[in-house]
């Protein structure tokens, strides 16, 4: 458990909460950085099932490697999950009593990788009732544009649940868009680039517009993305690598083991 904190403002909370998205800089220490490259490295070369390993599709794999749940598999990863600063801080920014882990996964663009992140929402791939759910994007590499940094949209959380994007054979999430809803919420659609050094992060709302480029300098853009969910949230019944296995049925709340409480 950590015990020190990343202070986060009102001012901050603020911002996040108006524009669904927030960069926050050097939050890990340089022990917890390297400790976590090492775990992924480490989690990299284990054998896992398909229930972890979402890299079996050669289509999937010109945009990233994915691999899934790591806290359950591999001890340096679940240290880093259960990291109590980041889930405060996601906490603080949700405004939320509780922070539940919805699930953690890695995504690796591997030099040559060569396929965008296309633009998508989260939300609409998770089985949830609820919005308000969030993600920690760790860069433990330096990230810049040409390696695949992510990109936002700010205040396109307003917008609600639009369709899932199909990131093998994207769409265009911007024509999904209501003309009518963009004006009223007046967007602004110039996507917001987040370089940043290794051991700072983003948080996203699930509803927040995103994108990363492909990988086009020579060495992998690793980052290990934790997705919190704030207070009870339940059950939607669309399928779902994280809750197939465990017959929920519509309405459930998503608690128990496998989400753990992980702030306060
Ligand atoms: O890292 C990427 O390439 C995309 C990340 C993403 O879509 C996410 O964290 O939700």
């Amino acid at each position: 458990m950590t015990t020190t904190t990343y202070p986060i403002s009102e001012e901050q909370v603020q911002f996040y909460q108006e524009n669904g998205y927030i960069q926050l800089l050097n939050v890990l220490t340089a022990d917890e950085l390297a400790q976590a490259r090492q775990a992924l490295d480490e989690v990299m070369e284990q054998q896992l099932d398909e229930s972890h390993d979402r890299s079996a599709d050669a289509e999937y794999r010109k945009i990233f490697v994915q691999k899934v749940n790591l806290w359950q598999v591999h001890g340096g990863v679940r240290r880093y999950v259960f990291n109590a600063r980041l889930a405060e801080i996601a906490r603080r920014l949700a405004r939320a009593q509780t922070i539940r882990l919805w699930h953690d996964h890695a995504l690796i663009k591997m030099p040559g990788d060569s396929k965008a992140s296309s633009w998508h929402q989260d939300i609409p791939y998770w089985p949830m009732q609820e919005d308000g759910s969030l993600s920690c994007w760790m860069a433990l590499d330096d990230v810049y544009v040409e390696n695949g940094c992510m990109a936002f949209i700010p205040g396109s959380h307003r917008l609600g649940r639009l369709e899932p994007i199909n990131l093998k054979a994207p769409q265009d999430l911007f024509k999904l868009v209501p003309d009518e809803q963009a004006r009223e919420l007046n967007l602004d659609f110039t996507p917001r680039f987040q370089p940043m050094p290794a051991g700072s992060c983003t948080f996203h709302d699930g509803r927040t517009f995103h994108y990363a480029g492909p990988n086009q300098s020579d060495r992998p853009r690793r980052a290990i993305i934790t997705i919190y969910m704030p207070d009870e949230v339940h059950f939607s019944g669309k399928p779902h690598i994280v809750t197939d296995d465990l017959q929920l049925t519509p309405g459930a709340a998503l608690t128990g083991e496998r989400f753990p409480i992980l702030a306060p």
